[in-house]
């Protein structure tokens, strides 16, 4: 699929990197409409709704879903962290720009932020573009740090995908 993204969104998927930082885009086609896809990915205080390393999420500074409040997100049990804090950096919702940094916990992701961006493809189709920024842990090398990233944030795109598209086959069945 030829995907051309629009141009008042592709800086932010286009970023200037610094020597340590490493960065990685990923695409993600989902069959419900866009505006679906964004009541999920905009709930900012509610991330385990599609990402499933989640175990709870609640808000500890701010306003829920007013850029500059944080998040405290417990993950999974056999991860190598137990969870993480994290701000809400975008909320656009007339373009449909989320993004959000991690500012702590214990993990071992160092300056980690990501930008998603949803697209409607026509009809009921939904192309989500996020794209993600992150320091080279010490002890590896940026490969080995984005191998790590994308394999999460790629779940979490599938699983989105999965929730969004469940939705919106349960919205249709009552019409
Ligand atoms: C996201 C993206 C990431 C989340 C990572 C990369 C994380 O929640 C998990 C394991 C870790 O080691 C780090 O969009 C951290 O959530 C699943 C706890 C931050």
């Amino acid at each position: 699929m030829v995907f051309q993204l629009p141009t008042t969104v592709s800086s932010h998927h286009n970023p200037v990197l610094q020597p340590n930082e490493c960065s990685s885009t990923l695409f993600q086609t989902i069959a419900a409409p866009a505006s679906v896809v964004w009541a999920l990915v905009s709930d900012f205080e509610n991330p385990q709704r599609y990402k499933p390393f989640v175990r709870s999420c609640r808000i500890i500074d701010g306003q829920a879903n007013q850029v500059g409040c944080l998040r405290r997100v417990d993950v999974a049990s056999g991860l190598p962290a137990s969870h993480s804090i994290e701000r809400l950096e975008i909320l656009d919702h007339d373009q449909r720009i989320f993004g959000f940094s991690i500012v702590g916990g214990d993990h071992r992701l160092s300056n980690y932020r990501s930008i998603m961006s949803l697209h409607p493809n026509g009809g009921n189709e939904t192309v989500v573009v996020e794209t993600y920024v992150i320091d080279a842990a010490e002890a590896n090398t940026k490969e080995e740090t984005c191998a790590f990233v994308d394999t999460i944030v790629k779940l979490n795109l599938r699983t989105l995908s999965r929730v969004a598209e469940d939705l919106a086959g349960k919205a249709q069945q009552q019409v």
